[in-house]
């Protein structure tokens, strides 16, 4: 004789599905209110507490955790011995688990306190997925409403499931318990103010969560892996897929930086809008945001030293959508707090590892690995190609617009004073073309770009933008050099004289 094992929380269309099983001559076993509600339906059932001979203890902390059900679930059924200490023990022969959990997700968004929280935490439906789900050859394990028609209909027509089923659904009960564990952790993480694991672990904190949705709200997706461990998120929103990637982009130009200097960046879509360095946070900012006024409207900032109350009131006259910061001062923090949506990410920028690889995927299961861009240009290795030397302070700007360059969308340039950026050109097919929205954006914030650094993510192909560079008032070039016409864009920089770097080292971003 066959038996089912239902506990659900979630009651919506077990009915229908109990009553085609007991209609297929199958026993059913169930907890305490799933057990009442089938009974009203009168559908036969009993219950768990007259199978183990045991109540339902502690208020229901301990149901179903008891050998009778597990090993009743568990025992191979083409085991001689296993079968042997069930038919002695009079274990019931559970062939279908249906349960589905305490909703812990929906309960740590209401206003619980920890304890009431706690009681959320499913311990026993959890355990008869899991046993059920690694007992698959031979038992049925429905953790997903939305499954009850197929198994319905597999048992109206064949008298049981098949094993490609039974191997689906399995996968569905590892892949729940494993994300609402992962759920629980980080609560946990959040409520203790577990930042991260030792370093040395080798336990990832936990493996995915579900976004709301990819670049663009028809698009499903999830953070995967251990980001959790860096950052923690203090208040707002829930962090959407394009505000990661920016972060991402920001936090990743932050460390180009030398770590004594304030450093700011304004980023959006992955791109830099500005980025500015100082002595203050403040003073970073401003000079970041004077790049570019227009853009940041709907972006990311990030800063790599505690965010102040100076910059705090800056900040909250602007829309952004995140701000990143190692630190958040209490007053700053509570003047950003009356902003109940602005999300607010502390960094751990001290663990802060680089990724291995960065990933892109292509079609089928092909993917495309690399390393990351992390090399940074040795001064020394520079070598000067035109015929004026640059000033010390033409290759602290140079170096300056290098490091930005580095993180901004190809075809890219930079114009930069030594601890800020002047104009950002980014993501064009052409080079010249990156060079003249660079000036116009320069023109429409009235920056002047006399004496500036132009750096460029890779050679120019053609004097033409070197050209229009020295118009708008450039003084000294860097770039990586290579092109077949490099004895052309020299010469252009000579004519005006102008320093010329190279740097052997390109810089392409897509
Ligand atoms: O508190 S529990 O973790 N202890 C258990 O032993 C246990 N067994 C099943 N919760 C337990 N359950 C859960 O009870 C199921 O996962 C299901 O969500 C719920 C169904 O309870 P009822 O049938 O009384 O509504």
């Amino acid at each position: 004789m066959s038996t089912a094992f239902i506990s659900v929380y979630d009651k919506t269309g077990i009915v229908e599905l109990a009553r085609v099983l007991s209609q297929a001559r199958i026993d059913i076993i169930s907890t305490g209110g799933t057990a009442r509600l089938l009974k009203n339906a009168h559908i036969p059932v009993q219950e768990v507490s007259d199978v183990t001979g045991f109540p339902e203890l502690l208020g229901g902390r301990v149901k179903t955790l008891h050998a009778k059900i597990h090993a009743g679930i568990l025992y191979k059924r083409d085991e001689a011995q296993h079968l042997k200490e069930i038919a002695e023990l009079g274990i019931p022969q559970i062939q279908y688990v249906i349960v589905n959990f305490y909703p812990f997700t929906t309960a740590i968004k209401k206003d619980l306190s920890t304890e009431e929280i706690l009681d959320f935490i499913d311990i026993g439906g959890c355990t008869l997925a899991r046993s059920a789900a690694k007992n698959y050859p031979h038992v049925t394990v429905v953790v997903d409403p939305t499954d009850y028609s197929e198994v319905m209909h597999q048992v109206q027509t064949m008298g049981s499931t098949s094993l490609v089923l039974r191997k689906k659904l399995a996968f569905k009960a590892f892949n729940l318990t494993s994300y609402y564990d992962s759920q629980i952790a980080r609560f946990f993480q959040e409520k203790f103010h577990i930042r991260q694991f030792p370093p040395e672990s080798s336990i990832p904190l936990y493996d995915y969560s579900p976004l709301r949705y990819g670049e663009n709200p028809h698009q499903h997706a999830a953070l995967y892996g251990d980001f959790w461990n860096y950052f923690q998120q203090l208040q707002g929103k829930d962090l959407s897929y394009n505000n990661i990637l920016d972060i991402d982009a920001a936090v990743r130009t932050l460390l180009e930086f030398p770590a004594e200097k304030a450093v700011a960046a304004i980023f959006k879509h992955t791109s830099p809008c500005g980025i500015g360095m100082g002595n203050t946070v403040t003073d970073a900012y401003l000079k970041a945001f004077e790049t570019d006024r227009e853009s940041p409207f709907g972006g990311v900032i990030a800063i790599n030293k505690p965010l102040d109350s100076s910059l705090a009131r800056l900040l909250s006259e602007i829309f952004v959508e995140v701000v990143i910061a190692p630190e958040f001062e209490d007053e700053g923090l509570k003047l950003l707090q009356k902003k109940k949506n602005l999300r607010l990410i502390q960094v751990c920028f001290e663990k802060l590892p680089f990724p291995r690889f960065v990933i892109r995927s292509l079609f089928g299961n092909s993917y495309l690995l690399q390393e990351p861009d992390t090399i940074l240009l040795d001064q020394d290795k520079i070598e000067v190609v035109s015929l004026r030397k640059p000033t010390q302070k033409e290759i602290d700007k140079c170096m300056f617009g290098l490091k930005v360059v580095k993180h901004a969308r190809s075809n890219a340039v930079v114009f930069s004073d030594s601890d800020r950026t002047l104009a950002i050109g980014s993501g064009q097919a052409s080079r010249v073309d990156a060079v003249r929205i660079a000036i116009e954006k320069a023109k429409r914030e009235g920056i002047s770009l006399q004496g500036s650094a132009i750096a460029s993510d890779a050679f120019f192909p053609f004097p033409d933008g070197v050209e229009l560079a020295a118009a708008a008032g450039a003084s000294v070039v860097i770039q990586p050099g290579g092109s077949v016409r490099d004895k052309e864009v020299i010469e252009t920089a000579n004519n005006h004289n102008m320093a010329m770097l190279f740097t052997h080292i390109r810089h392409f971003l897509h």
